[in-house]
């Protein structure tokens, strides 16, 4: 098990003071801070190796296309996809699904299909589907979510019907945390003949994930919610399925040849082989470069670790919380459903007030609806306050956090 307080001097945004308090940060599903082993890659990148990829033959072009396919090679590995030809690069989760819409989606499902996702999604797996069944006539269905944010699996039996052609569902709720079974998920939907999108933004940078292991057809995740840049994310596909896709964006790099004919004056193109075909234009080479420091970060760490260590968190806050009187916490009590993610609001103040006094403390929390409105519908609420943990995070931390809540309900 590693110990928290030596990973945090490997951060140094850490050691700031907000409003002359040492900064508490319980926003990690939204973004996580950087350690200095992924800042220190992409400042020497842009020292030592900056050029453009798959393009020029010079020392610099080689160095840098060189980082860049080992940045999918290394991703590759982190989730146990067989190949990097099932990695295609793309800015961050909701691009990827993106890609899955346009270049799955436009092309293979029709009017009498049905797309099914869940009142848990975040809006990027629940938007672009709506978007597309504009254009194309399908219908999006929802599977329900139990009261306690948990995923009704029942409800999720019952709209499981032949029509589905596409599964989408989150494996990790940026809400609740609540994780759900996606490994028997995707065999349902596989067993009814349906192809599963698992949004892994919430559970990739948190617990061990092996595509091979969930057996999903695509994975979708974000670098910065995993200690890396923004700007770059990944689309795993399984290689057979993202062959027979039609690209996404069309332009330099995912060609293999344009070739002009003088006679019908059209060009005749063929794509470029995998993943290249998905990533038009010159990629975020830099990004991709602090993409590996982050994995091989969290590898030394172990997914394992990183998970109890934020279960642990997680328990102890959820035990804590109970002494703040006009705290409602929202999902299961029950640490072990979940990753380090707790909603809650305080009786009496908005979402957002709470996030302003806990900021006054120099804890940094999220506060609204964190893009899926639908399931606060569901929770019957319109919007909630959320703290969210990760491997820097500490009891002591929590112990803060909860002290400072208790003050703020005495405030009214
Ligand atoms: N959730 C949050 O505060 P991007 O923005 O593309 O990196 O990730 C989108 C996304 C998709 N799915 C889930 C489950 C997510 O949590 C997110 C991002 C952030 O909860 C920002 S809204």
């Amino acid at each position: 098990m590693f110990d928290p307080y030596k990973v945090r001097e490997d951060f140094p945004i850490l050691k700031r003071k907000i409003n002359n308090h040492p900064l508490i940060y319980f926003d990690n599903a939204a973004t996580s801070q950087k350690p200095r082993q992924v800042i220190e890659a992409v400042k020497e990148f842009y020292e030592k190796h900056n050029a453009n990829v798959h393009r020029a033959v010079h020392t610099l072009s080689m160095e840098a296309t060189e980082l860049y396919e080992e940045a999918h090679e290394e991703a590759a590995k982190f989730i146990g996809a067989k190949s990097m030809e099932e990695i295609v690069f793309v800015r961050g989760t909701t691009e990827a699904i993106n890609l899955v819409a346009y270049s799955w989606g436009l092309h293979n499902l029709k009017r009498e299909d049905e797309v099914l996702a869940t009142l848990m999604e975040h809006h990027s797996n629940i938007v672009p589907w709506e978007i597309l069944s504009k254009i194309k006539g399908f219908k999006v269905k929802y599977v329900d979510v139990n009261l306690d944010g948990t995923l009704n699996y029942e409800s999720l039996k019952e709209f499981l019907t032949p029509k589905v052609k596409l599964v989408c569902i989150t494996h990790v709720s940026n809400v609740t945390g609540v994780i759900n079974d996606v490994k028997t998920i995707a065999k349902l939907a596989h067993e009814n003949g349906a192809l599963v999108l698992v949004d892994g933004a919430q559970s990739v940078p948190h617990m061990p994930v092996n595509v091979q292991d969930l057996d999903c057809d695509f994975l979708a995740f974000s670098g910065h919610k995993m200690l890396g840049p923004t700007g770059i994310g990944v689309l795993y596909g399984k290689r057979e399925i993202l062959e027979k896709m039609e690209p996404f964006h069309g332009g330099g790099e995912m060609i293999r040849e344009v070739s002009f004919n003088h006679e019908t004056r059209r060009c005749k193109i063929s794509w470029n082989e995998l993943p290249w075909k998905f990533e038009a234009g010159t990629p975020d080479v830099c990004g991709a470069v602090g993409l590996t420091a982050a994995i091989r970060y969290l590898k030394a760490l172990g997914m394992d670790n990183v998970k109890t260590h934020e279960c642990d968190l997680t328990e102890y806050a959820l035990k804590r919380l109970k002494e703040c009187l006009k705290v409602t916490v929202y999902g299961p009590y029950d640490a072990s459903l979940k990753c380090g993610i707790i909603p809650f609001n305080v009786e009496g103040f908005n979402s957002h007030d709470v996030a302003l006094l806990l900021d006054s403390y120099g804890i940094m929390i999220r506060s609204g609806f964190h893009c899926a409105q639908p399931l606060h519908q569901k929770l019957r609420i319109s919007s909630s306050a959320r703290a969210s943990f990760y491997i820097y995070n500490t009891r002591e931390e929590v112990d803060r956090f909860v002290e400072a809540l208790k003050e703020i309900e005495q405030t009214l």
